[in-house]
């Protein structure tokens, strides 16, 4: 049984069993040997209410990744996609008494919007990358503190709402509009807890793609992705997609919270970045905005075993902050020969992109397998980690040790 196989059984047994079995069965599924050592110990496969067994990192907040296998599609089903929240109170919000404000000192006419006047605007639908800033934090070598995701802080999915844009228009935007801030229905369970606001630059949310979301592949939002409307910022990372939104508000002034002036934050200069975030920047570092150029291997894990002079195929997907995918490279020497991967379909600049990848063994032994992405403006994977402490756009190119029998 090939390993997509043997986890999707047990997976499914688990959840039609709803007993949860000890870690070390699933050692493999549940992320790299290299995520520290607590993190791999206590890690479980559990469903939330709506949701497949997903990675528990954490319950309170609840803060679950997407197993590696379900990555071996460009879509990431509803029901598998990853769940990250900040804090603990998070209510069911009712589609049918649900309103967003429309307001800030930036707009001169602002108004409440009901879900049935959200989906008057004109629809748009964009595939988009969601992916944690902090995703993969738990393999920054030495460990840092935050949640310590492995693989599966991400998700691919069509997401469809009205433009933001056109949202803001209606409320005639000032020509001094600076930033635009939003707010979800979630709170900390105590109110000494800042609460969870982000802001984008005005630029960012007069952009024809970013939404306000009521749709996620064809099905209104899971409850734990948002329910009933999100913001999607493509090609930037999950931090600014505001969940379960209630208040737009358009700013003349830079935001300044704890969530924009304390968190997510990288040094200067630090990484390759294009889009800039200027009225955030502080002398020392500035807020992090679109994601960097990833890949990841989806059908193999260490340890796994391939036959010598038997055709073989490494599968995976890669992703960038929204200016495409040009070329994925892959090795089966580790680092010494490689060869282009064959790309799959194009479901637009934003989306996980997959490939392949055939060869065959022909010796046996050890083999390590690897494989960079390299999107449309030359910007690629590194080797070695830039390290931050955050633990933040990790994003090394991985080796995974295969054994040709
Ligand atoms: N309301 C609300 N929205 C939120 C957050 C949150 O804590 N509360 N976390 C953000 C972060 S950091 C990420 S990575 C994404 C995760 O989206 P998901 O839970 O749908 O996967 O949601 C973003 N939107
Ligand atoms: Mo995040």
């Amino acid at each position: 049984m090939d390993a997509r196989r043997r986890f999707l059984r047990q997976a499914a047994g688990l959840a039609a069993g709803g007993v949860l079995l000890p870690s070390r069965a699933f050692s493999a599924d549940l992320g790299p040997s290299t995520l520290p050592r607590g993190t791999l110990d206590s890690a479980l496969l559990e469903a939330l209410p709506g949701k497949r067994p997903l990675i528990k990192r954490a319950y309170r907040p609840p803060n679950f990744e997407t197993p590696t296998e379900y990555f071996s599609e460009a879509i990431t089903p509803n029901d598998a996609f990853f769940v990250r929240y900040h804090l603990a109170n998070i209510p069911q919000v009712d589609a049918k008494t649900w309103q967003l404000k429309v307001g800030g000192e930036g707009l001169e006419a602002p108004y409440i919007l009901t879900l049935d006047e959200l989906r008057k605007f004109e629809p748009a639908e964009i595939t988009a990358v969601c992916q944690c800033s902090g995703n993969r934090r738990g393999l920054s070598n030495p460990h840092v503190t935050g949640v310590e995701w492995g693989y599966g802080a991400m998700g691919n999915a069509r997401f469809k709402g009205a433009r933001l844009r056109d949202v803001l228009q209606r409320a005639k935007p000032r020509k001094e509009l600076l930033e635009v801030a939003f707010d979800g229905a979630d709170a900390g369970v105590t109110p000494a807890t800042p609460d969870f606001q982000k802001s984008i630059p005005a630029w960012k949310a007069l952009d024809e793609n970013t939404l306000l979301a009521y749709e996620m592949n064809g099905a209104p939002l899971p409850h734990w992705n948002g329910f009933p409307v999100r913001l999607v910022v493509p090609g930037w990372t999950g931090t600014y997609w505001m969940k379960h939104l209630v208040s737009i508000e358009a700013l003349t002034k830079p935001f300044g919270n704890f969530w924009m002036a304390a968190a997510y934050r990288i040094p200067l200069g630090l990484f390759p970045l294009v889009d800039r975030f200027t009225s955030q920047d502080t002398a020392a570092n500035t807020p992090i905005t679109e994601m960097v150029v990833n890949s990841l291997i989806t059908n193999l894990r260490g340890g796994e075993t391939v036959r010598m002079g038997s055709p073989a195929e490494v599968k995976g997907i890669a992703w960038d902050g929204g200016y495409g995918i040009r070329v994925v490279e892959v090795s089966v020497d580790g680092g010494r020969t490689w060869r282009d991967a064959q790309l799959g379909p194009d479901l637009g600049r934003f989306s996980f992109r997959t490939w392949s990848h055939r060869y065959t063994p022909s010796a046996r032994g050890p083999l390590t397998v690897m494989a960079k992405a390299t999107n449309r403006r030359g910007g690629t994977q590194t080797f070695d980690l830039i390290f931050n402490p955050p633990g933040y756009h990790n994003n090394v190119v991985q080796r995974i040790d295969v054994q040709a029998i």
